[in-house]
């Protein structure tokens, strides 16, 4: 295939994915209607913590309906692509992802930062609790209220453990993936399904390249920062990463 990539020894290989690469699996992209609406809301403003301050159950529905979805599907050959190129360089792969659907899990991948969070794991909005794993499907207008708050005579909600619009990506994630570039002899920057439009993560490419990264996009459309890139194979993710590497 034309478009193999060689990863000889002293290559390091960070992989940032988006909701492209779930697609196969079933998921809707994040801007899957062209104008990004859901139940008629933008999703910036339903993914955000005003939209969460104005109307809790909205959101909870919101994401309530996406993690029902989300059990219902499996990865496909695009997860187990990656999850495959991770065992056979190790630590010498990184895999950050913006899906909050927890595929790359549970397609094996272990080394994986989910910048984003995860749909399977909530918090408590107003206290300092751990988020916790969850995978229940919240009824419909339920905003579920923190047991911890509750003991001690507290009233607090629990909420998505989402990074929403506006709200900053844990440092430690952004730490980790700056320093397994830095570390890196050589560093090879795959973004596959992703449209390029949502910060930081848009940013990582001109990030890698400041570390002498070769950066190549796997994407079906052209993405919003796709000129970033040394290199674009348009194609679905779920074809092209199978045949995509051949190790050293
Ligand atoms: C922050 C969780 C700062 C929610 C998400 C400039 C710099 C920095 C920030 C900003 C900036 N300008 C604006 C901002 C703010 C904002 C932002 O970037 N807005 C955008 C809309 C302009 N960024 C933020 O708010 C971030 N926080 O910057 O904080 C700060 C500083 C100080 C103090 C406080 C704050 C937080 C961003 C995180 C938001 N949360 N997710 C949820 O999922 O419910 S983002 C959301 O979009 C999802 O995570 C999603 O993954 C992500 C990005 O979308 P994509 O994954 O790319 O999905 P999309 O549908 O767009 O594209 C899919 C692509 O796949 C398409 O191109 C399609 O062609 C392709 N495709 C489809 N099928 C396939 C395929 N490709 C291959 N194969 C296929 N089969």
């Amino acid at each position: 295939m034309s478009d193999r990539i060689e990863i000889d020894s002293d290559t390091w290989v960070l992989v940032l994915t988006g909701a492209g690469v779930s697609a196969e699996s079933g998921i809707p992209t994040f801007r899957a209607s062209p104008d990004g609406l859901w139940e008629n809301h933008k999703i910036e403003d339903v993914a955000s913590p005003e939209g969460f301050a104005a109307d809790p159950s909205l959101v909870w529905r919101f994401y309530s309906e996406r993690r029902a979805k989300a059990k219902t599907v499996d990865p496909n050959p695009g997860h187990h692509a990656l999850r495959a190129l991770e065992e056979k360089l190790g630590d010498r792969f990184l895999l950050a992802t913006q899906n909050v659907d927890g595929l790359h899990g549970r397609a094996g991948s272990k080394r994986v930062v989910e910048i984003h969070g995860s749909l399977f794991k909530t918090r408590c909005a107003f206290c300092e609790r751990d988020p916790f794993d969850d995978d229940v499907v919240y009824a419909d207008n339920e905003v579920p209220g923190c047991g911890s708050c509750a003991e001690r005579g507290e009233f607090g909600v629990l909420r998505p453990h989402i990074v929403w619009f506006g709200e900053m990506l844990d440092p430690r994630d952004l730490h980790r993936i700056s320093r397994f570039m830095s570390n890196a002899p050589k560093l090879l920057f795959i973004a596959a399904g992703t449209s390029g439009a949502v910060y930081p993560a848009a940013g990582f490419v001109n990030n890698a390249r400041r570390f002498g990264a070769h950066t190549v996009l796997i994407n079906a459309d052209p993405a919003d920062n796709g000129s970033q890139f040394h290199r674009w194979i348009q194609g679905k993710s779920g074809s092209v990463l199978p045949e995509l590497f051949h190790v050293r």
